[in-house]
């Protein structure tokens, strides 16, 4: 059986990301697009427009166009938002690049992503010239040229690209197995999520969204920055969560649409002090990336005045497929993930199978949309392992009710979200087993207070057990990526489950 949005089709404009997200900045003129929530600095619409259009005719003069790709590593601050639709106006792509990695795991993803250059926010350019041939700086810095100076007037260039076939953004995703790989998400992928979820979301001049959630990652991205900039709304940055900064901030700008992830809203939940802030402007709340408990919703509620609903969706579909819609926000029962937003159809299937489960029975999520990406980058076998027939598997199990409401209820892909972001236990995996004393070694998820699930790595030693000790593994990840991966336990068995073809059994392991 198939499902459908209650919701019409919605159209999807023929253009490209950054005409569709601020080619309408002429109609907010002066309002204010961007605020640093920390520095104050501010941009309007008609000045991140011209600053688009400055960065890239720059950037063409400097030779970049369409089929380069454009590494951007930076926390949240409005130069972010310059950059990235600077470059995608002069016709690059750009992969995104979360700058807690280490210089191993960046030179690795620029090497993938074929990036021909990287810009890099002022705390991490040192660590983005030890990997990176041509580094340009958000800010100022002594060993690297400025993104700004290479700002010149004159008209953004022509771009003769089709935007249902040229890669917009090529974030990284591990999918449902294996290493991170680059995700294919076209100019159209991209327009049709924004379309798909503005009609179910009324974000218009008079919003103000807190913009913490990284624009890294696909959730701030798309749910929170270029919705917000559609929508003509202010978008207030911060680079990370601190959560009395966070409150002042929401209080002081009279925040309206609020994102989260689940360790913030334990946060809100069992912090004290929230109440001493006027959050009453405050009328939408949503989290998302990782499940989120009930309970701890319900307190989190209570303290901020406001409900709090979830989204759904994985970086391959762009990456918002079900939406806890304005109108319904109130009826839509907490601990769901809402119903299917327009232009998108899901079916429920028995894992491993084509077959469709039972109505009301728990399955594998498949969807199909225009927002489902082109495909992975360079990797035609994860990609026809991941779409079947149209189909995106999502590597997640969900039960649908009567209502057409949808709930998460557990993971059947491989992947561990640490905090929300993502940890592929195949790379962790792939560390593990350069130690000389690993023979063989498995990571799954465990549940973390902090970061809701955690890696821990089974591990066989063989005769060398005893010169080889938990802390001493664990550092030696540590050392080789970035903190959110860590594996926070080891444990030593004698030997890893596997199927007869050599697949880990990981379902084993986490019992
Ligand atoms: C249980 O995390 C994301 C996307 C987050 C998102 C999307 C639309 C948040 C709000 C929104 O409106 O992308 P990825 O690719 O990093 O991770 C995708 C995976 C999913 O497959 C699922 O396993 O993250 C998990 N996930 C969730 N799990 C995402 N949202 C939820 C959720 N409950 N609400």
């Amino acid at each position: 059986m198939i499902h459908r949005s209650p919701l019409p089709d919605v159209e999807i404009p023929d253009v490209t990301l950054t005409e569709f997200v601020i080619g309408g900045a002429a109609r907010f003129g002066d309002a204010t697009a961007l605020v640093d929530g920390r520095t104050g600095e501010s941009l309007t619409y008609a000045e991140l427009r011209s600053a688009v259009t400055a960065g890239a005719a720059g950037l063409a003069a400097h030779g970049v166009g369409p089929g380069d790709v454009i590494a951007l590593m930076s926390h949240n601050q409005p130069s972010f938002v310059v950059a990235l639709h600077a470059a995608i106006a002069a016709g690059a792509a750009v992969t995104p690049i979360n700058p807690a990695l280490t210089p191993g795991e960046i030179a690795k993803q620029l090497r993938l992503a074929g990036a021909r250059l990287l810009i890099a926010a002022e705390p991490v350019v040192d660590k983005a010239l030890e990997v990176a041939g041509e580094v340009f700086v958000l800010g100022e810095h002594p060993r690297a040229r400025s993104f700004t100076s290479l700002f010149t007037d004159g008209p953004a260039p022509e771009l003769d690209l089709d935007p249902a076939t040229s890669v917009a953004v090529l974030p990284f995703s591990s999918g449902t197995t294996g290493i991170p790989k680059g995700v294919r998400l076209t100019h159209r992928n991209l327009v049709a999520n924004l379309a798909q979820t503005r009609a179910g979301w009324r974000i218009g001049p008079d919003d103000v969204q807190a913009a913490v959630l990284p624009f890294f990652h696909i959730y701030g991205f798309t749910i929170i920055l270029n919705s917000g900039l559609l929508g003509g709304a202010k978008v207030v940055t911060l680079p990370r969560f601190e959560l009395d900064e966070y409150l002042r901030t929401l209080a002081a700008h009279r925040v309206t649409r609020a994102y989260f992830a689940p360790p913030m809203v334990l946060a809100l939940a069992t912090a004290p002090h929230v109440e001493d802030h006027d959050l009453s402007s405050l009328r939408f709340a949503l989290c998302g990336a990782a499940p989120l408990d009930v309970e701890v919703t319900e307190r989190a509620e209570r303290r901020l005045g406001c409900l709090i609903r979830q989204g759904y969706g994985m970086t391959e579909a762009g990456p918002g497929t079900h939406q806890v819609f304005d109108d319904d926000f109130t009826e839509t029962p907490p601990g769901s993930v809402g119903r299917l937003s327009p232009n998108t159809e899901a079916r429920i299937v028995a894992p491993g199978t084509d077959s469709d489960v039972a109505p009301g029975e728990t399955g594998e999520l498949l969807i199909r949309g225009p927002q489902v990406m082109d495909g992975y980058l360079d990797d035609p076998a994860a990609t026809a392992a991941t779409i079947t027939g149209g189909w995106l598997h999502t590597g997640d199990l969900v039960r649908v009710d009567d209502d057409g409401v949808f709930w998460v209820v557990d993971r059947l892909k491989e992947l561990i979200k640490y905090k929300g972001y993502q940890v592929a236990p195949a790379e962790l995996e792939a560390v593990l087993l350069t130690h000389p004393a690993v023979l063989d070694a498995a990571v799954v998820g465990v549940p973390h207070i902090e970061g809701g699930e955690a890696p821990k790595a089974f591990v066989v030693t063989g005769d060398t057990e005893d010169t080889v000790g938990a802390d001493e593994l664990m550092a030696f990840v540590a050392e080789r990526v970035a903190p959110y991966k860590k594996v926070r336990e080891v444990e030593f068995v004698e030997r890893i489950p596997k199927s007869p073809t050599g697949k880990i059994l990981r379902r084993l392991l986490r019992t």
